[in-house]
């Protein structure tokens, strides 16, 4: 097990379960018990009171399931969530339907996928509502294990980053993988052999950042990073917690001091512990693109739970959970929810805002076998920024 990570056979194979599964697993099997089943994923709250979501890690779920005999419905990854409907009902994300001794063992891994997933597709959908129509880079794979990196990132793309930092989180979302310079460059050549080095070598496509603030003032090192590189797209500050005061003020002053000198076109790009709360006065102060790492990478997790809600066609959810199979309806005006029994007709309009009610649970897996076209990362992030528009037009109740 090197690195003590479990690889796609091991996952597939069902041995990252929690143990009670395999022994339920074995239980039914010898007492000879096979029931068709209807089980749902739900979340019971959102984290920090947060009013929505966005579910994501289907792609890993589907790869996990295909070829099991079951049926599974899910929202399209990508789709902006509440945990409750209107009436307080919980909205189910995923629904698998079938023989349960076919998938008592995934229960743990497709919790994994979704919950960690969607916590940080969330995490990015709420910096990127914060940064408006600013750059936010993805830098936080370094404050997770390696292996999911890719993860990490293809999660934080589709949740609304512009660029990941990682190479295999560029292959995970098909574009290259983005970043500026790291302390450790200047502090081995020395602050301006750095720069011009990087502007030698690194190919012309690539921005120049010059990172300013390894030894120096951010307003004296942005000028004469501004002086020295002909081409300077941004000056970038990380500058550490103990210097930082009021981090705000410094971007306002470079600005300032910049725009004084002619380099109005030299960005100020920043990074370092920043989230959905620090990034707009930040913005406000001049910031023109954001490096996010921790507050993504290491988001809170969408507390997801699998509930078994029918047995061979009858209700049978346990306390304090719903029974029976459901239609998830949302109102494309106000993206609330609308949760009613399976085979219930649905009202004609949104009770809250008159908007038209949509279907929004769909097939992704019949009989083991994929429904549907595979998205590209690229996709589901659009129909992310789509819903994250709707979103904005009302701000203040949705945040
Ligand atoms: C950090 C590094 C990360 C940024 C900041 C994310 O700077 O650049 O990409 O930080 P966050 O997790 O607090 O959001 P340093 O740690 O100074 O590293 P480096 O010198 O390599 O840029």
């Amino acid at each position: 097990m090197s690195f003590f990570i479990a690889d796609k056979d091991a996952i597939k194979r069902g041995l990252t379960t929690d143990i009670y599964f395999l022994r339920t697993k074995e239980i039914l099997e010898k007492k000879g018990v096979s029931k068709n089943v209807v089980a749902e994923f739900t979340a019971s709250s959102l984290p920090h009171g947060y009013k929505w979501a966005i579910f994501a890690g289907l792609e890993s779920v589907l790869e996990l399931l295909e070829g099991i005999p079951i049926d599974v419905y899910a929202l399209k990854e990508g789709t902006l969530f509440r945990n409750k409907d209107l009436r307080g009902v919980p909205v189910p994300v995923v629904v698998i339907q079938g023989k349960y001794e076919n998938f008592v063992v995934y229960e743990t891994p497709i919790l994994g996928f979704t919950c960690q997933g969607s916590g940080i597709a969330t995490k990015a959908a709420r910096v990127r509502i914060a940064a408006g129509d600013l750059p936010v880079l993805s830098f936080g794979v370094r404050r997770m294990h390696p292996a999911i990196s890719p993860f990490i990132d293809r999660n934080a793309y589709i949740g609304g980053c512009d660029g990941v930092s990682s190479i295999l989180g560029g292959e995970a979302i098909g574009k290259p993988a983005v970043g500026t310079m790291p302390h450790a460059l200047i502090i081995v050549m020395g602050e301006e052999e750095a720069w011009e080095s990087f502007d030698e070598i690194v190919s012309k496509d690539i921005p120049r950042i010059a990172l300013i603030d390894t030894y120096g003032d951010e307003k004296f090192e942005s000028i004469k990073a501004a002086q020295i590189i002909r081409d300077l797209k941004s000056v970038r500050l990380d500058t550490p917690g103990s210097r930082r005061g009021n981090f705000a003020s410094i971007v306002k002053e470079v600005r300032w001091e910049l725009d004084l000198r002619g380099f109005k076109g030299v960005e100020i790009f920043v990074s370092g512990g920043l989230d959905e709360n620090s990034i707009p006065p930040l913005k406000e102060a001049g910031a023109s693109g954001f490096g996010v790492g921790t507050s993504i990478a290491n988001a809170p997790t969408i507390d997801f739970a699998m509930d078994i809600v029918e047995v061979e066609g009858k209700p049978a959810a346990k306390r304090g959970k719903f029974g029976g199979r459901k239609r998830v309806l949302r109102c494309e005006g106000c993206l609330n929810y609308l949760v009613i029994p399976y085979g219930e007709d649905s009202p004609a309009t949104c009770p809250l805002c008159g908007g038209g009610l949509k279907e929004v649970m769909e097939p992704v897996l019949r009989k083991g076998k994929r429904v549907g076209e595979k998205k590209s990362a690229s996709e589901i992030r659009d129909y992310v920024l789509k819903q994250l528009d709707i979103l904005k037009n009302n701000l203040q109740e949705n945040i």
